[in-house]
C-alpha cells in the first residue's frame, strides 16, 4: 500500500485530500496539519486547519464557504454579543462550538493535542490519519503598521484577525510563528515523513500553511533528508493565487507571486518535483533550472475529478522522479 505524506493547510489542502483520496482510494494517507492558525477565544481552543480537514473529509464541511460545518446556526454568538463579548468578526456556529469545547475539555484534563485530534476523528472519519504538527503550542502572528500609533511603529496581530478581520488589506512585513523554536513535531510526524513513499505539498499557503510546518524544528530536515519524492502542487496560477491572499504574505517572505518563485523559495533541497498550471507552462524551464523537475498541467480544484487528476499528475511525476 502506497503511504502518502500530505503537509496541509485549510481549505485549500482539505480540497486536494478529497482529490487525492478520490485517485487513490487504497493509500495509507498521512495528514500534518498546520496549528499555527489556532486561536483561543471565550476560552476555548480554535484549530482552524485541522477542523477544515476533519470536517471536509468526514462529510460536515459547509461546502461554499470552505470552512465551518454544515447547517450551522449561531445563536451562541447572538448570545454572546448581547453580553458585549466578542469578537464579532469571527464567525464560530453552534456545531462548530461542540468540537472547541470537546477539544478545550480534553486538553484541560491533560491529552495532548494529537490524542484529541485522533478523538474528533474518530466521530468524523475522515479516512486519513490526521496529526497535528506538534503537540506544543505555535501561534502565527502578523507584523503590521499600527496606523494609531503615527510615528512608524509596528504592531503584530494574530493571523486570525489579519486575515479574517482585516482581510489582509494592509501589507505584512513578517510573519511570526510565535512558539515554534520551543515546539517539538507531534508524535508520529518524523516517522510518517521517514516512512513516506511520496510526499505532498498541495496547493495550500507556502508561508503561513505549509512553510509553518516546515519550521516546526526537526519537520524541514525530515522532509529534506526523506528517502521519498517530495512533490508540490503551485497555489499561485497566472500570477495570483487560486484562493485567500497568499500574495500578502509571500510578499512579507520576500517572494514573488508567481509559480517559479514559490518553487524555488521551497528550493531543490525540499523539493524534488512541482506542478504549475498550464497557463504558467512558460515557468517550466526556469523551475527545473533550479533544479526542480517541473511539469504544467491544470491546477483549478473546480470539482473531485479534476482535483484527482491534480493528484494522479503530482504521483506519476513522483514515479518520473524515482525512476
Ligand atoms: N474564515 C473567515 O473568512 N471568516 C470567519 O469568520 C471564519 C471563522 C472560522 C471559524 C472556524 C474555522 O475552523 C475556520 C474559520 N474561518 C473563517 C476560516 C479560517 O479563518 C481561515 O481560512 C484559515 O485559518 C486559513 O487556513
Amino acid at each position: 500500500m502506497q503511504r502518502i505524506v500530505v503537509l496541509a493547510g485549510g481549505i485549500g489542502g482539505a480540497r486536494f485530500l478529497r482529490g487525492l483520496m478520490s485517485a487513490v482510494p487504497d493509500a495509507d494517507i498521512t495528514v500534518i496539519g498546520n496549528t499555527g492558525d489556532d486561536i483561543h477565544l471565550f476560552g476555548l481552543k480554535v484549530c482552524p486547519d485541522l477542523d477544515t480537514v476533519m470536517y471536509t473529509l468526514g462529510g460536515g464541511i459547509h461546502e461554499e464557504q470552505g470552512w465551518g460545518r454544515a447547517g450551522e446556526s449561531f445563536a451562541v454568538k447572538e448570545e454572546l454579543a448581547a453580553y458585549g463579548v466578542g469578537p464579532e468578526w469571527f464567525g464560530l456556529g453552534d456545531r462548530d462550538f461542540a468540537t472547541h469545547i470537546v477539544r478545550t475539555q480534553m486538553l484541560a484534563a491533560g491529552y495532548p493535542l494529537s490524542a484529541v485530534t485522533e478523538a474528533l476523528c474518530a466521530r468524523w472519519k475522515p479516512g486519513v490519519r490526521l496529526l497535528p504538527m506538534s503537540d506544543d503550542r505555535i501561534e502565527t502572528h502578523v507584523l503590521i503598521d499600527d496606523s494609531e500609533s503615527g510615528d512608524g511603529a509596528r504592531k503584530a496581530v494574530h493571523f486570525q484577525e489579519y486575515w479574517v478581520r482585516m482581510r489582509a488589506s494592509v501589507d505584512a512585513h513578517a510573519i511570526i510563528p510565535v512558539g515554534a523554536e520551543q515546539a517539538k513535531p507531534a508524535p508520529g510526524v518524523l516517522e510518517a515523513i521517514a516512512a513516506a513513499d511520496v510526499v505532498l505539498f498541495p496547493p495550500s499557503n507556502p508561508v503561513v500553511s505549509v512553510g509553518t510546518i516546515l519550521g516546526v524544528p526537526g519537520v524541514r530536515e525530515a522532509v529534506a533528508d526523506a528517502a521519498a519524492p517530495v512533490i508540490g502542487l503551485s497555489p499561485i496560477v497566472g500570477g495570483a493565487p487560486v484562493r485567500g491572499m497568499a500574495d500578502k504574505v509571500l510578499a512579507a517572505v520576500g517572494v514573488e507571486s508567481t509559480a517559479a518563485a514559490v518553487a524555488r523559495h521551497y528550493g531543490s533541497g525540499l523539493l524534488d518535483g512541482w506542478l504549475v498550471d498550464s497557463v504558467d507552462a512558460a515557468a517550466v524551464a526556469e523551475v527545473e533550472e533550479a533544479g526542480i523537475r517541473c511539469r504544467a498541467v491544470p491546477l483549478m480544484m473546480t470539482d473531485v475529478e479534476a482535483t484527482a487528476a491534480m493528484a494522479r499528475a503530482a504521483l506519476a511525476l513522483a514515479e518520473e522522479v524515482r525512476a
